[in-house]
């Protein structure tokens, strides 16, 4: 049996994630303005499903990312080409961030036929086999099962890549995390349990939820390292994935990363968010992640104050004509009913 970690070596391997990067080396100045447009892009996206979920083109649940998209962005900048990804419902900009077109993101949304799962999955169930995007799943927890089976087949057929497998907090408190993550231990697969901690799991806090708010031990009882991400900061994700990363393959172990952040907008669209102050909101929006790469790139001269409004304006520009072009486009035949579907 191949027991390798146990808690008296975790406080020695954490140290890993500690290894600092260096920014100038890592990316060149186009590199840090891609970054804040795409991160810019998101967000925006976001806010024309608010508009469109608003004005009922978009129907059902649906949960937007806003505050959160320094982790997809900062992940999947540090990811390799061939590593898979799976998320919970608030699925649209990791999507987005892993390179899924907007307009079949934006189609899927508004229930059309060039939807990227032909309109009939809807906001939470978004998927790219392409972009070994894994969805989009609406049981909460259930995907950490999936994400674990995806990395034991990448263990099998000996491939070089991981499966980054996302959770919220209230995610994390699902009995098949754990199982997963023993069996993950067990067995060495390669798997980057990512837990986005934004504080609320619905209308409950975290301090009304649990115990330990610490989610990165999590994994102590299984020989998972772990470590504590400020996922509002793009460098901090980028870093701490990056070094996650090398240690899951160069030691074929799982790491689990708390990332810690905030929701800017309610659960889901349907959330008047009585459970919160509007002064934590205000705190938190000080530390926006977009706000943060955007004074990174003025404050080392690499754009202007008026170069990123230009950039913002063109991506508002761009998420009209995206909000225009899927609700143009067709919805599903009928006969769509019954393709793609499982019967008995
Ligand atoms: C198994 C299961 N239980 C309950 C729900 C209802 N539900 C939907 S979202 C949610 C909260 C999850 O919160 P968290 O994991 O923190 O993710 P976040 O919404 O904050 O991203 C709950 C309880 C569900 N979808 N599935
Ligand atoms: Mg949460």
């Amino acid at each position: 049996m191949n027991k390798q970690f146990f808690r008296d070596d975790i406080e020695e391997l954490s140290k890993i994630f500690d290894k600092k990067i260096d920014i100038k080396k890592e990316f060149s100045n186009e590199d840090l303005k891609s970054i804040y447009k795409l991160m810019v892009e998101l967000r925006k996206f976001e806010e024309r499903v608010a508009d469109l979920y608003a004005k009922g083109s978009i129907a059902g649940f649906c949960h937007l990312y806003n505050g959160q998209e320094a982790i997809a962005v900062g992940n999947v900048r540090a990811g390799k080409k061939d590593d898979a990804y799976i998320t919970s419902y608030r699925d649209h900009g990791l999507m987005y961030a892993c390179g899924g077109d907007p307009v079949k993101i934006m189609g899927e949304l508004t229930g059309r036929e060039i939807g990227c799962s032909k309109g009939k999955g809807g906001s939470m169930h978004i998927f790219d086999l392409e972009k070994k995007f894994y969805g989009g799943h609406g049981i909460v927890g259930a995907q950490t099962a999936l994400g674990t089976g995806i990395a034991f087949e990448m263990k099998y057929n000996n491939k070089p890549n991981v499966c980054y497998t996302y959770m919220g907090d209230g995610g994390a408190n699902q009995g098949q995390f754990y199982e997963s993550m023993n069996m993950a231990s067990l067995w060495n697969l390669p798997v980057i349990y990512i837990i986005e901690n934004n504080g609320y799991a619905m209308g409950t806090s975290i301090e009304r939820a649990v115990y330990d708010t610490h989610f990165f031990n999590r994994g102590l009882p299984f020989g998972v390292i772990g470590a504590e991400v400020d996922g509002m900061n793009f460098f901090d994700v980028y870093s701490k994935i990056k070094n996650a990363r090398e240690f899951c393959i160069e030691k074929k172990r799982p790491v689990l990363l708390e990332m810690k952040t905030y929701r800017f907008r309610g659960h889901s669209m349907s959330d008047p968010g009585k459970y919160r102050d509007k002064s934590e909101i205000d705190e938190y929006k000080k530390v926006d992640p977009i706000t943060q790469i955007k004074n990174y790139l003025i404050e080392n001269k690499i754009s202007t104050e008026s170069e990123c409004d230009k950039i913002d304006d063109e991506i508002f520009d761009r998420m009209n004509e995206v909000a225009r072009l899927s609700l143009e486009a067709k919805e599903p035949d009928d006969v769509e009913l019954y393709t793609d579907v499982y019967s008995h």
